[in-house]
Formats: structure tokens, sequence, C-alpha cells
């Protein structure tokens, strides 16, 4: 699917709903969390609507790599310099609450929210 109009996701993706952007090109997009766990704490969607992990197909590997290669230079660019975390939550029980895939890159000073 291109996009669903329910979802929160594509609506940034589109445009209908703002978000704090930090990259985009033809196939992805990476704005900031809006319940941040730590000082930074970015996500990296596919523009295209995947809804989880369990959707994605070989068709996808190129992508779901852009999106594994990107995190690490987007968080040096943030000025997170002491190590991060990359995250994909995926279905009810990996506690994925957007059902429209994306990887949470979460850095910075500890404490954070989430360990
Ligand atoms: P997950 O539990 O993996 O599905 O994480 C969903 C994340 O999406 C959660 O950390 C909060 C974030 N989020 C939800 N709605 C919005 C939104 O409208 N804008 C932004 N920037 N982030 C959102």
């Amino acid at each position: 699917m291109s996009a669903d109009p329910n979802c929160i996701f594509c609506k940034i993706v589109a445009g209908q709903i703002p978000a704090q952007k930090v990259f985009e090109d033809d196939e992805v997009l990476v704005f900031k969390d809006i319940q941040p766990w730590a000082p930074v704490h970015l996500l990296l969607i596919p523009k295209r609507h995947i809804v989880s992990m369990v959707d994605v197909t070989p068709a996808e590997q190129a992508l779901m790599g852009k999106l594994m290669v990107l995190a690490p230079k987007l968080m040096a660019e943030a000025g997170v310099t002491n190590g991060f975390r990359q995250v994909i939550n995926t279905g009810i029980d990996g506690g994925q609450e957007v059902f429209h895939l994306h990887m949470h890159a979460v850095g910075g000073p500890r404490p954070w929210a989430k360990a």
C-alpha cells in the first residue's frame, strides 16, 4: 500500500501533520519522536505504508538497509558520540503502537526514560 489515510505517519509524509524533519529523500523520511526516550530520538520510516517488519519482503531489502545505514550517520550529525540504540518494535507483543514500520534511533547522555 502506498499510503493509508488513517495512518499518522502517512499523514506526516503527506505534510498533513507537522513533524520536525531531519532527513528526507524519495523513499525515506526521518523526524524527531514526539515522546522522546532520550536526548536524541529519531524515527526513520519508509514513506510507503509498510505496516511492520512482518510485511517486509526481499523487495524491501535495500530500503531496510538504507534505514540501518542512515541512522548512525544522522545520530553523528545530531552530536551523539557515545553510542545509541536502533530499535524496531514489531506487533502488539513487540510494543509497536504506530502501525507504519519505523526504526527508533535513540541516544545521547544517560539516563534515558527507557533503558
Ligand atoms: P512504537 O511503540 O515503536 O510504535 O513507537 C511509536 C513512536 O511514535 C512513539 O515513540 C511516539 C511516536 N509518535 C506517535 N505519534 C507521533 C506523531 O504524531 N509525531 C511524532 N513525531 N512522533 C509520534
